[in-house]
């Protein structure tokens, strides 16, 4: 680990900082991605969900439920004519990655976690949510995370089964 770090360079660190901490340690990877679940595989899916990206920063859906345990196929529309992305994360990772993106506009970054596309593309995510709680979803093109291109997953404790249990629950405020 120190033997690698002295060998890059400062300016160069500061580029790829996130990256190449990411590439060079692994087992910091893994854990992070377990945070939010990790990449799910397209024969386990167990539900579609689109998403629909617009240039006026918004995702619709921007509040998506889903159940601990469940592989959802993300399907993402951009319809705008800019340049989108989706990209799980925690609210942490997507402020730090989002700083990052700032800094380096041009910056091409691709994971299992997110898809960036261009006006009128449309592409997929397929990810398994392994733990319950809120996670976050957002564009982190410059400018677009400050002006509200994001959303949340909630994933509700226990497990996904693949019965016949109908999934509608009554909820009465
Ligand atoms: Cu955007």
């Amino acid at each position: 680990m120190k033997t690698r770090l002295t060998t890059i360079t400062v300016t160069l660190a500061l580029a790829i900082a996130a990256q190449a901490s990411f590439a060079h340690d692994d087992h910091a990877h893994a854990h992070d991605n377990e945070a939010i679940g990790k990449p799910g595989t397209a024969t386990a899916t167990t539900r579609t969900v689109n998403v629909n990206m617009t240039d006026n920063m918004r995702f619709t859906p921007s509040n998506i439920v889903a159940k601990q345990g469940e592989t959802i196929r993300f399907v993402i529309k951009n319809s705008g004519g800019i340049k989108h992305e989706f990209v799980l994360g925690t609210e942490k990772e997507l402020k730090e990655h989002y700083e990052v993106m700032k800094k380096n506009p041009e910056m091409e970054h691709s994971d299992p976690n997110m898809i960036t596309l261009a006006g009128g593309q449309t592409g997929e995510v397929v990810w398994q949510f392994t733990k319950a709680g809120k996670i976050d979803f957002a564009c982190l093109q410059p400018g677009h995370y400050d002006a509200g291109m994001k959303g949340k997953v909630a994933v509700a404790k226990g497990k996904a089964v693949a019965s016949a249990e109908p999934d509608t629950h009554e909820h009465k405020h």
